[in-house]
């Protein structure tokens, strides 16, 4: 992508609206613009990286067994009617008139919609476990929508549902969403950790918050540092991962326990802030009494099924790995998710040496390019290469052109490295 010809628009000063950091870099670095008090539109930079993590999000709920379905924004009232949330929900909940003043919502979360679904398809024993998931557009109407993109009105969720006929089956599903959650946020290139939570709206009484750490989040955390590693992923042997999660200690403050706190030796014990960029829940038969929905089991008996759900809130994401990765020049993007993994900064455009080496990267890294094109002075470029985050930049002068040579930085590092032009694009990963 030349920058001279995409939509990009970077801003020099701070927004005044923005109060944290991942705010006003998403709105500097051109990512996103707000339409609305907790509404965003999402930039050509700003929905690679969505997509990115959304396809990551993807990518492991299917490994875990998950099947993917699209449910709509736009519920009935008369669904949540049938679980008696419609009116417990209050004014968290969009409501809307059709033109046959038919009530209607914007769906902050699906487990009713998926219970009429699989009550009208499951019949039997032997139509269950189901497990199912969907990206999609929630509202909630926030009291106090702020901080960007971490607590919009209209964000993109990915939630789960699970499905079984007994607790035992139920209790599986939960454990291999923790563990498709931990690879997920393992592979974006983000440390979060899973813990004991409060179920909320949603109800049930197993849960787990999973939380990345950055000074600006909105819980206090205690963590054993056994966590750090952030090697837990690696486990083949479900059960002995989820035994290793909840062992190790982790709480948000709302659950905190002393006692159990200080049987951590000393020089182990971590408090932090987090970001809640994920929460599961089993609820058991809540959903599936409220609305009726029972399978036959193999003796003829009538079974209301277990359910659980799964929570991933990959628009927040956005803003939570901002949280946990920048400085002061901008944002240090992970690989796995950068909008572009490289940028292309040509020292001295229209000269025929650097041009030539520029296009022939530019030909190479394809769609992960960003190649800046402008005949702007070379501290613009790096201060702006910087502000975006991309993983590297290919710096490309009049001197090094000249011997065939690229300049590499590495942003997260700031290390810099002279390669010939087919090293580069190795190291970068062409
Ligand atoms: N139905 C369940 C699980 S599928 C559910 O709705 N869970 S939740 O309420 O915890 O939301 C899941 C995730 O969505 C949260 O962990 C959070 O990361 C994200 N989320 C929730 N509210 C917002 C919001 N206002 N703005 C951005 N992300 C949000």
């Amino acid at each position: 992508m030349r920058l001279s010809q995409s939509l990009i628009p970077t801003l020099k000063e701070t927004p005044a609206e923005a109060q944290i950091a991942s705010h006003r870099l998403m709105l500097r670095a051109g990512l996103v613009r707000q339409m609305a008090s907790g509404i965003y539109a999402w930039l050509p930079a700003g929905l690679k990286v969505l997509t990115k993590i959304a396809n990551i999000v993807r990518e492991e709920q299917d490994a875990a067994g998950a099947q993917e379905l699209l449910m709509p924004t736009i519920q009935s009232a008369d669904l949540w009617r049938e679980s008696g949330r419609y009116e417990a929900y209050g004014k968290e909940m969009l409501r809307i008139a059709d033109r046959h003043e038919r009530e209607l919502l914007f769906g902050p979360t699906n487990e009713e919609m998926i219970t009429a679904i699989l009550r009208d398809s499951a019949k039997s024993y032997r139509d269950l476990p189901q497990l199912l998931y969907h990206i999609q557009w929630k509202f909630r109407d926030e009291l106090r929508p702020r901080f960007g993109v971490l607590r919009g009105r209209e964000f993109l969720m990915k939630d789960a549902y699970s499905f079984d006929l007994d607790y035992a089956g139920a209790l599986i599903a939960y454990k291999k969403m923790m563990l498709a959650y931990m690879r997920t946020f393992q592979r974006i290139g983000i440390t979060a950790i899973p813990m004991r939570a409060d179920t909320g709206q949603i109800g049930g009484d197993l849960s787990h918050e999973f939380h990345i750490l950055a000074p600006t989040g909105e819980s206090g955390v205690f963590y054993d540092a056994a966590f750090e590693a952030g090697d837990a992923a690696g486990a083949t042997d479900l059960d002995a991962f989820y035994e290793q999660m909840t062992t190790i200690y982790a709480a948000t403050d709302e659950k905190h326990d002393i006692a159990a706190w200080e049987k951590i030796p000393e020089d182990r014990r971590r408090e932090g802030r987090g970001i809640e960029v994920g929460q599961i829940f089993y609820f058991g038969k809540k959903y599936s009494e409220a609305m009726n929905f029972a399978v036959t089991g193999a003796d003829g008996s009538k079974i209301f099924p277990e359910m659980g759900s799964y929570g991933i809130g990959v628009s927040r994401l956005v803003g939570a790995i901002i949280e946990a990765r920048h400085d002061d020049a901008g944002i240090i993007w992970p690989d796995a998710i950068a909008p572009f993994r490289a940028a292309i900064l040509n020292l001295r455009q229209g000269d025929s040496a650097t041009d030539h080496i520029c296009d022939v990267l530019h030909e190479n890294l394809g769609a992960e390019a960003l190649y800046d094109d402008r005949t702007e002075r070379a501290g613009v470029k790096f201060a702006e290469a910087d502000l975006m985050g991309h993983p590297w930049q290919l710096i490309v002068g009049p001197r090094g052109a000249a011997s065939g040579m690229v300049e590499l930085k590495r942003r997260a590092t700031g290390e810099r490295l002279e390669l010939s032009l087919p090293d580069a694009l190795k190291v970068v990963g062409a």
